[in-house]
Order: structure tokens, then C-alpha cells, then sequence
């Protein structure tokens, strides 16, 4: 902890790079604990696909609502709100997330990359249309029709990266970018097995970055972290901003 807090409290530029373990502790299941219960026999790589959803847009669409409910009572846990803070100890601090929760902000950091959308946010399969209207609102085991695009009719889809689908070009450009010039890359809750999300910390080693990672257990990634934190993300960040701003005395 006392390395890491040094790396970072003469960084400079710190990349922030999050996967769903840094939601777990605000009660959303990661991405394959997310197949609990109703959806335990569906494969989420075949549900997080536009093919899927072409298949079976009510069972797809219900997925999401399902989840979309979940993220709307859920609230940033204490890593969220220790790394908004530590914003104000390490001014070049941008958070990259895989998330697509909107916890983040919510905790109150600035400077949020998403770089697989957002699940509050939806628009029409075809074209793209934006939709910020209501939702019906959606009961533990029902299921329901996506509701049409106002504009063009095509049924409404959210506004998240399918596998399978390009990330959004600016994010992207942004976190790659990021990721080259920044002194330290704090890789947090992610288990490092979805392209190309994956590559930053090895994008910032390449670029002489140095690498702290947050997680209960080792991930693909660990071979390419200087510092491995064991813990989850709601007890060390915490300890993590602590020992930051002792550093910096
Ligand atoms: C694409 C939104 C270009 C939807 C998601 C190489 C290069 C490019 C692509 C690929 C490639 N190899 C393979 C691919 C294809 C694919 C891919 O990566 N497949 C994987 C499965 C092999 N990638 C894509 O399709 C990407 N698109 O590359 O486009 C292209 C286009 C056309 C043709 C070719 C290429 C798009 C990927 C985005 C998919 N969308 N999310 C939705 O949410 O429904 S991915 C989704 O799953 C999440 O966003 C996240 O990215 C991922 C889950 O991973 P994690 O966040 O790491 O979570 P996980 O559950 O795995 O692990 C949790 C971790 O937390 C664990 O380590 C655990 O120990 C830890 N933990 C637990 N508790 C805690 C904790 N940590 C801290 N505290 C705790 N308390």
C-alpha cells in the first residue's frame, strides 16, 4: 500500500481503469454473476449481442430492464466516492470504465471515459435515434416488448457496446490516449478477459506507466500490475486515498 500510495502521490497524470468488481460492494452482480436467478441459463454473450436481440428482442430487452432496475437503486459504495476524492490529491486523475452504471459520476468524479456506454441511456436499433422518455416500468419476472423509436418505429435497444460492436471512437481515442501519457494506471475490480478494454495497463506499461491493481484475486492482467492490492475495491480505495494523502503530507 505504501509503494502504491508513493506511485501515486507523485504521479502526476493517473489513469483509472474499472471494471464491474467496482460495483459489486453497491449490489450489482458482475457481468457473469449478472446470470443469476431468471437468467441463469443464458449465455451473456449471446443476450449482449445485436443478434441476440434480433433473435429475441423481448427476452434481450427484458435483460436489460431487469438490470436497468437493479443499477437504478444501487448507489455508489466507498471505492466510488474515495477515488472522487482523491481527484482533489491528484488533479490529473481521469476514471475509464467498463461500466456501464453511471456510479462514478454519481460518487462525484469529474472526468468519466465510458467506454461500453450506459445502461440508463437507450436509443432505436436502426438508426440510432436517441429516446429520453419514459420507460415502462418493469416487474422482477415479467417480460416485455421493447417499446418503437418515435422517430422511425424500430424497437428501442440500450445504448451500451454489444459484443461484437465497435466502442464508442472518441471514447476510445481518449482512454488510448490517456493510457500512453499517464504516469500510473490504477486497474480496479476488472477481470481482464474483454477485448480491447483490456489493453490499457498494458498500453501504459509500454509507455513507461506504472501499473496498481485493486482486486480480491489475481485477474489476466496481474502478470502486467508493478503493485497487486488483494482486496475489494470498497475497503482498499478507502485506505488507498488515506495513505495518498499522508504521502503528500
Ligand atoms: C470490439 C456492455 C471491435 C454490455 C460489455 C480482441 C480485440 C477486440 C475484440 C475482441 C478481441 N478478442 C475478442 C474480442 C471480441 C470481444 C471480447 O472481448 N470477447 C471476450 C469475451 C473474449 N470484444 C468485443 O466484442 C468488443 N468490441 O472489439 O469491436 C470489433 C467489431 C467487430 C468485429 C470485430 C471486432 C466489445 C466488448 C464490449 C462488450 N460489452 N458491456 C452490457 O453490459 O450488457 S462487456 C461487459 O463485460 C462489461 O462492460 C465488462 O467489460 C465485461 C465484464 O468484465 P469485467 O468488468 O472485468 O467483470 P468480470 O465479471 O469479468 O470480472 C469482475 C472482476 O471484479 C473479477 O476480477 C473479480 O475478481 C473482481 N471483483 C469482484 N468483487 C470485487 C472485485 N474487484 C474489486 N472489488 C470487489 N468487491
Amino acid at each position: 500500500m505504501k509503494r502504491a500510495a508513493r506511485i501515486l502521490a507523485g504521479a502526476e497524470r493517473v489513469l483509472v481503469s474499472s471494471g464491474a468488481g467496482m460495483s459489486k460492494e453497491s449490489g450489482i452482480p458482475t457481468f457473469r454473476d449478472a446470470m443469476e436467478g431468471l437468467w441463469a441459463n443464458f449465455d451473456p454473450q449471446a443476450l449482449a449481442t445485436e443478434a441476440g436481440f434480433r433473435t429475441n428482442p423481448r427476452r434481450v430487452w427484458s435483460w436489460y430492464a431487469w438490470r436497468r432496475e437493479r443499477v437504478g437503486d444501487a448507489r455508489p459504495n466507498p471505492g466510488h466516492v474515495a477515488l472522487a476524492e482523491m481527484e482533489s490529491l491528484i488533479p490529473g486523475l481521469v476514471v475509464v470504465t467498463q461500466n456501464v452504471d453511471g456510479l462514478h459520476r454519481e460518487a462525484g468524479s469529474t472526468d468519466v471515459v465510458e467506454l461500453h456506454g450506459n445502461i440508463r441511456r437507450v436509443k432505436c436499433l436502426d438508426h440510432g435515434h436517441a429516446y429520453d422518455g419514459p420507460l415502462p416500468p418493469f416487474a422482477e419476472g415479467e417480460e416485455q416488448d421493447p417499446p418503437p423509436c418515435l422517430v422511425c418505429g424500430s424497437p428501442l435497444r440500450p445504448d451500451v457496446v454489444w459484443f461484437g460492436e465497435m466502442l464508442p471512437a472518441d471514447a476510445v481515442e481518449r482512454a488510448w490516449n490517456l493510457a500512453e501519457r499517464c504516469h500510473a494506471l490504477l486497474l480496479i475490480g476488472t477481470s481482464g478477459t474483454v477485448w480491447p478494454a483490456a489493453e490499457l495497463p498494458l498500453v501504459a506499461r509500454r509507455h513507461g506507466g506504472l501499473v496498481i491493481e485493486i482486486n480480491p484475486e489475481p485477474s489476466e492482467l496481474t502478470h502486467a500490475a508493478d503493485v497487486f492490492l488483494e482486496g475489494p475495491a470498497g475497503v482498499v480505495l478507502p485506505e488507498l486515498r488515506d495513505a495518498v494523502r499522508a504521502a503528500l503530507g
